[in-house]
């Protein structure tokens, strides 16, 4: 039965943010922690992603004081009614992980990255989440020959396990990218992950984020990996956004490129219950440059109100009419059936 799931939101701090690229510095004035909790519930979202370092200062000072720290910043959450959906090692910025973490050729770089993973699962444990996402930046090459390759996938699953087996309670998400920042990610799609994940020392607590734009920079379908880890009861969160070609990873407005799409996406997760067993529907995207301070959370109301607006066009599709276009292999018809629907003409 499709339908069950009552859609709650999420999205991490980092969409509120003040406009620098990698050509040019910050436009925006930046926005208070604090400042920012309070605009979740009035934007409509009633949950946070986090990295590591967002919830702390810094994961690099004595254990204690990073552990009072997400104490605190557990009480912000609970003062403004929010949830902490889950929070991810931000592995990418350090100087030890230049060139990776859990498959950097380095064995201090490492050691590094699983310290930090381990902290990470600590302060997730004061945030009350289990999920722990791993969108693994700088695992991968600029130069080909620079790793060994199926040394770097070993690494990958014993790095997975360490983090399952430091703490039972835990579930590890991947969140794959083809490239950018490296040339070549390790584990480039949700497929490749999701092969990592029957591999691991508890399969059941290992599963997937997918991001509408990391889909499409792999030149595939969102909806349809979507579908491929549903099927795998494996897709726990997601970062719906739009993407217009094979360029950076743009992180527009949902449904803002291509709106047939993003109800491709609602429409998979609303037939497949998605959110019945307390997923968000997370959006990962980014202000543009050009936005005023005032106008640079508009992406994130917007993003949610298209997502609410294509529902209703899902659960006013005709499936009687959708069923015969599909048994008579009508499949132009079936086209124009959609796009009218999305123009209210069907
Ligand atoms: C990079 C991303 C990131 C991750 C985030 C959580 C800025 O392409 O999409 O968002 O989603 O770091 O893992
Ligand atoms: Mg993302």
């Amino acid at each position: 039965m499709a339908g069950k799931a009552q859609f709650r939101f999420s999205f991490g701090p980092w969409n509120i943010h003040e406009g620098a690229d990698v050509f040019g510095p910050a436009v925006r004035k930046p926005v208070q922690f604090a400042q920012k909790l309070k605009l979740y519930k009035k934007l409509g979202f009633d949950a946070v992603q986090f990295h590591d370092d967002d919830a702390v200062a810094s994961v690099d000072v004595p254990h204690e004081r990073m552990i009072k720290e997400a104490g605190e910043m557990r009480r912000m959450l609970d003062g403004e009614g929010l949830a902490a959906e889950f929070v991810a090692p931000r592995l990418w910025e350090h100087p030890l992980t230049i060139d990776g973490g859990y498959t950097s050729n380095d064995p201090k770089a490492r050691q590094y990255a699983l310290e930090r993973s381990k902290k990470t699962i600590d302060i997730a444990r004061v945030l009350g989440t289990s999920n722990i996402v791993l969108w693994p930046a700088r695992e991968g090459v600029y130069v080909n020959e620079s790793k060994d390759h199926r040394l770097a996938a070993e690494r990958f699953v014993q790095a997975v396990n360490a983090m399952l087996d430091y703490d039972k309670a835990i579930r590890v998400l991947g969140e794959m990218k083809p490239n950018e920042p490296m040339d070549q990610s390790y584990l480039p799609t949700t497929g490749h992950f999701l092969s990592i994940c029957y591999l691991a020392s508890d399969p059941a607590r290992v599963g997937v984020l997918i991001e509408t734009a990391h889909a499409l920079l792999a030149g595939l379908d969102p909806a349809v990996e979507m579908a491929f880890a549903l099927f795998h009861r494996k897709l726990w969160s997601v970062h719906l956004n739009d993407q217009n070609g094979l360029k950076f990873d743009e992180d527009r407005i949902f449904g803002a490129v291509n709106l047939k799409r993003a109800f491709d996406q609602v429409l998979v997760l609303y037939d497949n219950d998605y959110g019945a067993g307390g997923e968000y529907v997370g959006l990962d995207v980014k202000a543009l440059r050009t936005q005023s301070d005032e106008l640079a959370t508009r992406h994130l109301s917007g993003s949610r109100e298209i997502f609410l607006q294509l529902l209703e066009v899902v659960k006013k599709i005709d499936r009687r009419r959708l069923e015969e276009l599909r048994a008579s292999r009508n499949y132009e018809d079936l086209e124009l059936f959609i796009i009218k629907s999305l123009m209210g003409k069907a």
